[in-house]
């Protein structure tokens, strides 16, 4: 087997170095997309895509200063800040979200992190999603232990936080939180037994070295993250990235099936950015992997496909869009509540009819 052959044969691995990320990132793109595609169809039904849907819960004024986003208070994108939405708000769009055929709901907030006051009210939300039949995720910024904690026990499904970028391209992208801190973040997440989304951005004008930086950073954590959204900047006027060259979208197709190959169960997002793209360049990222989007009008801010579009390319493409996803903890604890239910019922039953529930073996007919 080549060292290539190697890289390319899907094993699950933590222990990724820059020069292997390159590798395969570097190799002849069809023989990149051929490799991605298999190791895809070994680990997920390669015509299906699941579909989340956004929603900012709380807009703008944000402390931070990330070069690229349109919420920053530091930066005059000309948005219209709005604070925390009313729960039953939230719950309205969750409801169209479902009605729309979206199977995960996602609550962004432009926050540092969350005041332990605001984090009751998101619980709420939380927990009102999720009696819809939606999978949750949110992303509130930073979270210490005991509210990574707090969100666990109220049930929530994902919490997205992501790297954004290489450690070594970082402190031209942020300066207000560092990446250590990110990783914290990622851990207090990981440690509560919530599932992790972390991904990252690309077309900041970032060097080609600082996407293979990102990618060892989230195939090198202890688990990868279940969900891997790889964004494509969505330039808005008014941040100091506003006027950034615009990327290549072959190196986005290459990122995706990068992370298709090195973390090949998790589920890779092809996030922002879809609006830029014709749909023969998103159709090349389900072949590289992707098997995720953000599904509906809007992201946080700014523009997405149409849902109906989605749904059209979905038709000529033969994708299904993914049924809610069961995980084996929920498969089984479905398993037991049905089986549960129905003793319950036969134990009914036999108290009124007098029968035994359970005949008797030794009994001699
Ligand atoms: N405030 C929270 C935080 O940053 O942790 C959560 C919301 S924040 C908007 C979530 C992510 O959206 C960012 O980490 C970044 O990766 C992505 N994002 C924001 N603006 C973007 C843009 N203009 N283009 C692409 N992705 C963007
Ligand atoms: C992610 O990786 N991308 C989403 C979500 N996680 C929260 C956000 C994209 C935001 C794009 C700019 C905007 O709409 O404000
Ligand atoms: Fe704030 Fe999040 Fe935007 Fe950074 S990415 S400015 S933390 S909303």
């Amino acid at each position: 087997m080549s060292n290539l052959d190697y890289l390319n044969s899907g094993k699950v691995r933590n222990d990724w170095s820059l020069a292997e990320i390159e590798a395969i990132y570097n190799q002849p793109f069809n023989d990149l997309l051929f490799a991605a595609q298999l190791i895809h169809r070994q680990n997920f039904n390669p015509n299906e895509v699941q579909t989340s849907t956004l929603l900012s819960i709380k807009t703008g004024a944000c402390p931070e200063d990330c070069a690229y986003c349109p919420q920053s208070g530091h930066y005059n994108t000309g948005l219209s800040k709005e604070k925390l939405m009313a729960v039953q708000k939230v719950i309205e769009k969750a409801q169209q979200a479902k009605k729309n055929g979206a199977t995960r709901f996602c609550m962004g907030a432009a926050w540092r992190s969350p005041r332990e006051k605001d984090l009751d009210v998101v619980i709420e939300m939380v927990r009102q999603v999720k009696d819809l039949g939606l999978e949750t995720c949110v992303t509130l910024g930073m979270l210490t232990d005991e509210q990574a904690g707090k969100l666990a026990e109220a049930g929530l499904d994902y919490y997205n936080h992501n790297l954004d970028t290489s450690p070594e391209y970082y402190e031209q992208i942020i300066t207000t939180r560092s990446y250590e801190h990110r990783l914290d973040t990622l851990q207090n997440v990981r440690d509560a037994g919530i599932n992790v989304c972390s991904g990252g951005i690309i077309g900041m004008g970032e060097k080609i070295s600082d996407r293979y930086g990102l990618i060892k950073q989230l195939a090198n954590m202890p688990e990868h993250p279940q969900s891997v959204p790889i964004n494509m900047l969505v330039a808005v006027p008014g941040t100091p990235l506003g006027e950034v060259e615009k990327l290549d979208e072959f190196d986005f197709i290459r990122m995706i099936a990068t992370a298709r190959i090195v973390m090949p169960n998790s589920y890779v997002r092809l996030s922002a950015g879809r609006e830029d793209m014709n749909e023969q360049t998103q159709a090349l990222c389900y072949f590289a992997g992707a098997n995720s989007i953000f599904y509906g009008e809007k992201l946080l801010t700014t523009a997405n496909p149409e849902a109906e579009a989605d749904s059209i390319l979905f038709k000529r493409l033969g994708i299904q869009p993914e049924q809610r996803h069961h995980s084996k903890e929920q498969v089984e604890e479905e398993a037991a509540e049905i089986v549960a239910k129905g003793v319950a019922k036969a134990a009914e039953e036999t108290t009124s009819s007098k029968k035994p529930l359970f005949y008797d073996a030794t009994e001699v007919n």
